[in-house]
This record gives structure tokens, sequence and C-alpha cells, in this order.
């Protein structure tokens, strides 16, 4: 099948945004008077609980704390207050794009190929790094943009990726994924995406068994990857 479209994870393979992120999830819970304090080590086991809001939950579970159902410092509020101040941080200019993301972007739009993003994060994320960082609308830039709660199981469950699907009108067979962790590839692999993984931050080191190639950026060798190599890659034995 010939390729179609590209498909992204957003969280640590266009930006490495956790940082930002647990920064955000810090100050809120430090402004809520919560001693949480989540330290490199302690994120990165939290960070296999995908979603803000579970990601507390779980948290909550393992140190035997009862967060309210509502009021400040209830998960739903807690989250918001995160996202407002991860947004301030992306807004800021503190967040850019990983090396050869923008190359790409460019290439997809020349060769006409169609761009979705299949992301646990929240939509409103998507919205400030996309127009922090390439200063476009976007949707304008993608097709398709599933995020957040949309789907009710989120990754590793391939939902996400076949609602992006879905709204593209496509089978897996003619799209490439773009993910940075081994819970993104296994979401993928599951929605039967051929998939290109640019390990980060804090997945280096997972298990990546099942790429269609494992790349340390998208500008492998100083030199931006293409569509006409992905379109090799895809065309060719996985
Ligand atoms: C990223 C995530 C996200 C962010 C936080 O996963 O798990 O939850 O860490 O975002 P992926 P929210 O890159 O696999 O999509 O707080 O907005 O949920
Ligand atoms: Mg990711």
């Amino acid at each position: 099948m010939q390729l179609q479209a590209l498909i992204f994870d957003v969280d640590g393979t266009l930006a490495e945004t956790e940082e930002a992120h647990r920064r955000a999830f810090n100050e809120t819970f430090a402004l809520a008077g919560l001693d949480w304090n989540w330290d490199f080590d302690r994120y990165r086991e939290l960070l296999r609980v995908t979603g803000g809001k579970e990601r507390m939950a779980r948290h909550a579970t393992d140190v035997g704390c009862e967060l309210p159902a509502s009021g400040p410092r209830s998960i739903v509020e807690l989250h918001a207050r995160k996202t407002e101040r991860y947004n301030a941080f992306v807004r800021s200019g503190e967040v850019g794009l990983r090396p050869g993301v923008v190359e790409l972007i460019a290439d997809a739009e020349l060769a006409g190929l169609r761009m979705a993003v299949a992301t646990t994060t929240s939509p409103a994320n998507v919205e400030s790094l996309i127009r922090s960082t390439l200063g476009r609308d976007p949707d304008n830039v993608f097709d398709a943009i599933c995020a957040g709660d949309m789907v009710k199981a989120k990754k590793p469950a391939p939902d996400i990726y076949v609602a992006a699907l879905a709204a593209l009108g496509l089978d897996a067979g003619a799209a490439v994924a773009f993910e940075d962790s081994a819970v993104g590839l296994t979401a993928a692999r599951a929605a039967g995406l051929a998939t290109v993984v640019t390990p980060s931050l804090y997945t280096d080191g997972d298990d990546f068994t099942g790429a269609l190639r494992v790349l340390a950026d998208l500008r492998p060798d100083g030199r931006s990857l293409d569509v006409a190599t992905i379109r090799a890659w895809h065309a060719g034995p996985a």
C-alpha cells in the first residue's frame, strides 16, 4: 500500500516536553499544599502511566493519599492548573521542536502527504506547542488532531491511533507513525502501524523491538529525514 500519511506522537517525539510537564506538576502540587515532588527517577516510573490525570491518580494510590472528588485538590482541578502552567511555559518559548521535525513536516507538505497527531496529552498542549514553535494554526498543519481524553483507553492501547486513522479515512498500511516510547510504540503497532522511533530523555533504554527504524532523532547523520527515505522504509521489508 502506498504511503499517504504520517502520524505523530507529541510528547518526546515532536518536542522534549516532559521536563516542562514535570515542573508544571510539581509547582501545581506545591501551590495546592500537597507535599508531592516528582524527581527525575520517580517521574520516569510514573511515565509508564500515560495521561496526567491517570498519573496523579497512580501516585495518590502509591503514597496512600485520598484526594477529594471535587475542589482545588481534586485530580480534575489539579490537572487544569497543571495544564495552565505547562502552557505558560510552552508559550514563553521554553520548549522547542526536536531536530528534523520542522524539515520533515515541510517535506511532507511538499510531497502531499497528510499528517495527524495521536497523543495522550491534552489538546491545549498541542495547540500551544505548534503555535509557539511553528507560528501556525495546528489545524492548518495537521489533517487530524487526536489527543487526550478523546479516547477512553490511553496508550499503550491502540485507540488514539485507531481514531487518527479513522479521522484520516486510511488503513494502517497507508501511514507511518512516529513515537519516542515503548508505550507509544506498543499503541501504534497494535493499531497496525509501521513506526519510526526517536527515543527521548525519559525513554532512552526502552525496548523498541518491532519498530520500523530507531533513530537518535529525525536528523540522523546531520541530514533531516525526508519523505523519500520514509517511503523506501515503508515499502521495504519490516
Ligand atoms: C505523554 C503523556 C502525557 C504528558 C502529560 O504520552 O503521557 O500524559 O506527560 O500530558 P505520549 P497531560 O507521548 O505517549 O502521548 O497532563 O496533558 O495528560
Ligand atoms: Mg511520547
